[in-house]
């Protein structure tokens, strides 16, 4: 009897320029383009089996060991329904496909990193649900088109479609067809940019991204600027500094786009606080560190970059890392929390 499964590997992604914000909270469409990094495949990924066979009695799944509930109408639910939706058009053209479409699935998902390590999952785990259900039932889709389905599990998975340099273009439609991720450029383009992720703190973050985000739209007045005006400058310049490999202006773009989702944060009501006390010292050594070198005459070393919560990533061309990594754990003493994952960008291929 034929087995009807796939596993399929996504790994993390994070932004340079940040996605903070919905116009669609359904459909997941977004108040701004963001753009993003995808981190190695082999490093922090998701990895998801499903399996679909006509004697389950209905469609179940587990993260890393537990069961967990498929809500009617939830994004699981949807995502799952989208790609049985993609699957029926395959099966109507080609009659003599099996009727995988009907069939429940079993999906299972884990984690190569820490829940607890605060890094975003759902970025990676979405990605990995929809492409394994993509491989299982073999879709001729394209990532960008699979991206579309992603986004609806969670927003900044539609960027873990791709490998490398990816942006997620917010686009203008109201049904969502046009909010989908695009490559700007593979990984092999800039083989020399690294990537270091200090893990501050491994506490669960205090307020989750979707219920904070939306707090924003509702009450920042900074954030309309910043999707009017500020971020589509920032999405053309950092596309021209990744194509030009120009880290100093990615670096700059990065930090202040940074800076200044943290500060919408700060400008909602209530305010919310990602960074603690080193962060902010983190910071600190990267901007005394690029300070220095380009008061002796050399470029910017390093750029730093904070998402929901108080953990440090850190962009630099390979050769400053060694540095990078010796002035922070002279600071912070506590080798084991800081997780060196050099080289990190996945396979130019889309999964
Ligand atoms: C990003 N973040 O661009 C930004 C930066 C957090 C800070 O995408 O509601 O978990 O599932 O669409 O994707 C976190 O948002 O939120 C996020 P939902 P998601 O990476």
């Amino acid at each position: 009897m034929a087995v009807y499964q796939a596993t399929v590997s996504a790994p993390v992604n994070i932004a340079c320029i940040k996605y903070w914000g919905k116009r669609d909270t359904k459909l997941i469409l977004p108040t701004n383009s963001s753009l993003s990094v995808t981190l190695d495949q082999d490093n922090l990924k998701s990895t998801t089996t499903s399996r679909a066979d006509p004697s389950f009695d209905r469609d179940r799944l587990w993260l890393n060991g537990h069961e967990e509930e498929i809500k009617d109408g939830g994004r699981t639910a949807t995502c799952i329904a989208e790609m049985k939706r993609l699957r029926r058009e395959v099966e109507e053209k080609d009659p003599k496909q099996p009727k995988l479409s009907s069939y429940p699935v079993h999906i299972c998902s884990h984690n190569n990193f820490p829940t607890a390590a605060g890094l975003a999952s759902s970025a990676s785990g979405f990605a990995a649900l929809v492409a394994s259900l993509a491989f299982l039932y073999a879709l001729p889709a394209s990532p960008s088109a699979l991206s579309l389905i992603a986004r609806q599990g969670s927003g900044s998975a539609c960027r873990s479609l791709f490998g490398g340099f990816v942006a997620w273009e917010m686009g203008t439609r109201a049904d969502g067809s046009d909010s989908l991720a695009v490559q700007v450029a593979p990984r092999e383009h800039w083989p020399d940019l690294h990537a270091l992720i200090c893990v501050v703190s491994d506490a669960k973050k205090g307020v989750a991204s979707t219920s904070g985000m939306q707090r924003t739209v509702e009450t920042s007045a900074l954030l309309q600027h910043r999707i009017r005006t500020v971020v589509p400058e920032r999405m053309a310049a950092i596309t021209e500094a990744i194509h030009a490999r120009d880290f100093p202006t990615f670096a700059k773009i990065t930090m202040a786009d940074s800076n200044q989702f943290h500060a919408v944060a700060l400008d909602t009501e209530p305010p919310i606080f990602y960074l603690n006390d080193v962060s902010r010292a983190i910071i600190a050594l990267v901007v005394e560190l690029n300070r220095a070198s380009v008061a002796a005459g050399g470029t910017i070393k390093a750029a730093y970059t904070y998402d929901a919560g108080p953990n440090a990533v850190i962009y630099a061309p390979a050769a400053n890392m060694r540095e990078i990594v010796e002035l922070i754990v002279g600071y912070f003493p506590q080798t084991e929390k800081f997780n060196d994952v050099f080289g990190l960008f996945s396979a130019d291929k889309p999964l």
